[in-house]
């Protein structure tokens, strides 16, 4: 059963000692850790309209890695390689394959952010720093999560540059149309087993975040997914956590796929707004983006369990968009396969009108949908 049920869903109770330690601005970037930097965002770019913002490399004096910075609207996904053997970028990519290392939080002090986190119980990633250029400066500190990820706080009012002092504008004459994606939504971690509310209570206590939702392996009903899940918001609603665990089943959970082939806890999936779900999911088909599908039947009676909808069916189940609704509105979503050749990270495309939920009403097919990848892969 579900401690908060999905359908009376409202963003936590005002916590002012919350929002007082820990004003989020919003998300500032997501940073991958990638074998190729170069490949990888030249496919972010041709296949999810995503553009050229700055890099930095050889060429600007770093000598040990390379960072091309990508931008779509409010989202910036930096895509980080090592350029030497050795050294702690080489080992995460050694252990987890290309995956999310940084959760970037855009924060008014980066300082304040660390001392008022450690102070409750994170762990230190790096202290307080002041990087500068002929732009301006920016305070940088960083923090430990679930299994490697760590959270960077970014406090850039001082700064005018392209993105971080160190980087310069990347303008390639490579330069894709945006496909429609304005911001990230939510950021979904996998932890180990029976450690979910390790991390809900990190996410509450350390980082002062409340809890919107929880989902058990009853809202789970498919023959064997087993998970459990709690959405963890901060103060504001901008940063939505999402932290699932495995749960015993009858086959073996698509988290427990997830951690066996990240090594460890990390980040499952990405979950990025769009305004036109049809046209963005119509252009990343057209660009060799896969998606999970769903039966047929799903659209059969889709309509009697969500009500009245503003788009037409028809294109919708032509490109297997789910529907979902609340007491607030509906949405609409649907997610890729794992983007990367571990079955790891994958991308969820996601428009909401009014809903403000996680597509409960959408678990059985989607968890179907995942099993039967999983089948493909002999994992299951
Ligand atoms: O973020 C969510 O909660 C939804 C549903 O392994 C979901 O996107 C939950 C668990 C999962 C895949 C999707
Ligand atoms: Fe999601």
């Amino acid at each position: 059963m579900s401690l908060v049920d999905n359908t009376s869903l409202k963003l936590p109770k005002e916590n002012p000692e919350a929002e007082d330690f820990l004003p989020l601005l919003g998300t500032d970037h997501v940073e991958l850790y990638v074998g190729n930097a170069k490949q990888a965002a030249h496919y972010y770019m041709s296949a999810w309209g995503f553009q050229p913002l700055a890099y930095a490399g050889l060429e600007t004096g770093s000598k040990d890695r390379v960072s091309y910075v990508l931008k779509q609207d409010k989202i910036r996904l930096v895509l980080t390689s090592p350029l030497k053997p050795g050294g702690d970028i080489n080992r995460h990519i050694e252990q987890h394959g290309d995956g999310v290392k940084a959760i970037a939080l855009w924060v008014d002090d980066a300082t304040k952010s660390y001392q008022e986190t450690v102070k409750r119980g994170a762990k230190s990633y790096f202290e307080p720093k002041t990087i500068k250029d002929d732009q301006g400066e920016v305070v940088l500190s960083g923090i430990h999560t679930y299994g490697e990820t760590v959270h960077v706080f970014v406090e850039r009012s001082g700064y005018d540059g392209p993105f971080l002092p160190g980087y310069r504008t990347w303008d390639p004459y490579y330069k894709p149309e945006s496909i429609g994606l304005k911001y990230i939504d939510h950021m979904v971690g996998n932890v180990g087993w029976n450690e979910m509310n390790k991390w809900v209570k990190f996410y509450a206590e350390v980082m002062g975040f409340a809890q919107l939702i929880s989902f058990d392996d009853k809202d789970i009903s498919t023959e064997y997914t087993a998970l459990m899940s709690k959405v963890m918001s901060n103060g504001n609603g901008r940063i939505k956590f999402p932290i699932n665990e495995p749960a015993e089943g009858r086959r073996k959970s698509q988290i427990e796929e997830y951690i066996e082939f990240y090594n460890g806890a990390g980040v499952q999936h990405l979950a990025l707004a769009t305004d036109n779900i049809i046209e963005t999911v119509t252009a990343l088909k057209n660009r060799g983006v896969e998606f999970l599908t769903v039966p047929a039947s799903y659209y059969e009676d889709v309509l009697d369990r969500v009500g009245e909808i503003d788009e037409d069916l028809e294109p919708l189940s032509k490109l297997g968009i789910l529907i979902d609704r609340d007491d607030e509105g509906y949405l609409l979503q649907i997610f890729t396969k794992p983007i990367l050749d571990r079955p790891t990270l994958f991308i969820e495309i996601i428009q909401r009108k009014g809903a403000k939920s996680f597509g409960k009403g959408n678990f059985k097919a989607l968890f179907e949908a995942i099993e039967r990848e999983q089948e493909s892969r002999g994992t299951l």
